[in-house]
Order: structure tokens, then C-alpha cells, then sequence
């Protein structure tokens, strides 16, 4: 464990001024984020919510903690509950706020805890258009991101929706910690490409720890 953090952190690779990858950083968590991951969607399923616009998300989330991240035709927020059941959203696995705490440490951010996790499922063809999180009080807080599964191209711009995007590769696995200069920037996520994950199949599952009060 030691000479796994050891080495994630030698490898930490700055992406932007705030902005740092840590290739592998979940890996030593793997199994305990699947099985909370599990846990979470048998109280909270995954589901594909609908925009403001009206449109359904190609993205099925489901979330954790003491709020979740919810949209629908009045808007996106967070709340306390899940719609579907009305019941608070399960909460976070100690598991998980261990992940999000010592990445956002080795990503230059001590102190993080998270009070909420969205959970995004993709299966192939699912994407996410290019967006700022801005549905949190506070943005001096970073925004630690995990995914497992399939790999995907992540879009990274900059704080005008116009701005140029970098495609970054992101694998099962990897970490990255957004704050500081990073943290409105506009980013997405391209089409997952078809492909077969030995532990999740066709899927890939992305974990964004926030704090959203
Ligand atoms: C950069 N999720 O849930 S995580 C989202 O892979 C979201 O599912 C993507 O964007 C996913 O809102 C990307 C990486 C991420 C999250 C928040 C950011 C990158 C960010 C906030 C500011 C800048
Ligand atoms: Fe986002």
C-alpha cells in the first residue's frame, strides 16, 4: 500500500494550474469502490435523469452522501433525497471518502471531505456535453474524479465554452483532482468507444467526490 502511493504520487501529472492526474490512484481502492459502488445502486439505482431542456441523459447516475446531484424539467441542484424514493440518498462508504480525501491531498488540496459523490454510469455511445459544475457553494473546494471500466477520452477546456478542449485519456483507475484556476473550467466527456472491461464489462463508472453545501 505504502509503495503504491509511493509511486502514484511520483507520477502525479499536472494537467492544468490546479488540475493533476494521478494515473492508477484508485487501484489499491478497487475493490472496496466496486463493492460500495454495488452497494449504493441497490438502494439508489442508476437512472437516466432528464435536462431542463427535457432531454434524457445518456449517463445513468445515482448518488451518495448528504446530497446527491439531481436535474430534471426545473432545473439541476442538489438535494438531500432521492426523487424516486423520496428517501435520503444512501450514504457515502467510508471507503470512498478515504479515496477522495488522500487524492485531493496528493493533488494539492489537504482537508477535502466530500459531502457528496455522483456516481455516472456509460455504456457505449454515452457521453457528456461540455459543461461547468456549478451547482456547489463553494468553489474553493476541488472536485476529486474517479474511473473504473471502460477507458475514456475526457474533454478539458478552458472557462469560456468556446475555448479549445484537450482530450485526455483517462483508464481504469485514474484520479484526477480539479480545484483552484481548474475548478469552472468547461470539460465533457467524448462517446464511449465499445470495448469490454474484465470487471465491469461494457461499462465504464465515474465517481465525482464534491462538496456541494
Ligand atoms: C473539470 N463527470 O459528473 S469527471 C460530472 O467522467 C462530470 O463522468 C465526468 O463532469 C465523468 O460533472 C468528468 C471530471 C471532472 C469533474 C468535475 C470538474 C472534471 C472537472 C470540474 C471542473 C473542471
Ligand atoms: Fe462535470
Amino acid at each position: 500500500m505504502t509503495r503504491d502511493l509511493f509511486e502514484t504520487e511520483r507520477s502525479a501529472v499536472p494537467l492544468a494550474d490546479g488540475a493533476v492526474l494521478l494515473p492508477g490512484f484508485a487501484l489499491p481502492f478497487e475493490e472496496e469502490i466496486l463493492a460500495g459502488v454495488a452497494a449504493v445502486a441497490a438502494a439508489a439505482p442508476f437512472r437516466h435523469m432528464t435536462t431542463p431542456g427535457g432531454f434524457r441523459m445518456s449517463v445513468a447516475m445515482t448518488n451518495c452522501g448528504n446530497a446527491g446531484w439531481i436535474t430534471d424539467r426545473r432545473g439541476y441542484r442538489y438535494d438531500a433525497a432521492d426523487p424516486e424514493t423520496g428517501s435520503e440518498w444512501p450514504a457515502m462508504p467510508a471507503a470512498f471518502g478515504v479515496l477522495a480525501t488522500r487524492a485531493a491531498a496528493a493533488g494539492g488540496f489537504p482537508g477535502f471531505v466530500p459531502d457528496a459523490c455522483l456516481i455516472n454510469r456509460y455504456e457505449p455511445g454515452a457521453r457528456l456535453t461540455l459543461h461547468q459544475d456549478r451547482n456547489e457553494r463553494d468553489y474553493d473546494a476541488p472536485i476529486v474524479s474517479v474511473s473504473l471500466g471502460l477507458p475514456a477520452t475526457f474533454l478539458f477546456g478552458g472557462s469560456e465554452r468556446t475555448d479549445k478542449a484537450r482530450r485526455v485519456p483517462l483508464a481504469h483507475g485514474d484520479v484526477v483532482v480539479w480545484g483552484g484556476p481548474a475548478r469552472l473550467a468547461f470539460h465533457g466527456v467524448a462517446p464511449l468507444k465499445d470495448g469490454t472491461h474484465p470487471l465491469l464489462g461494457r461499462a465504464r463508472i465515474n465517481l465525482t467526490f464534491r462538496k456541494a453545501l
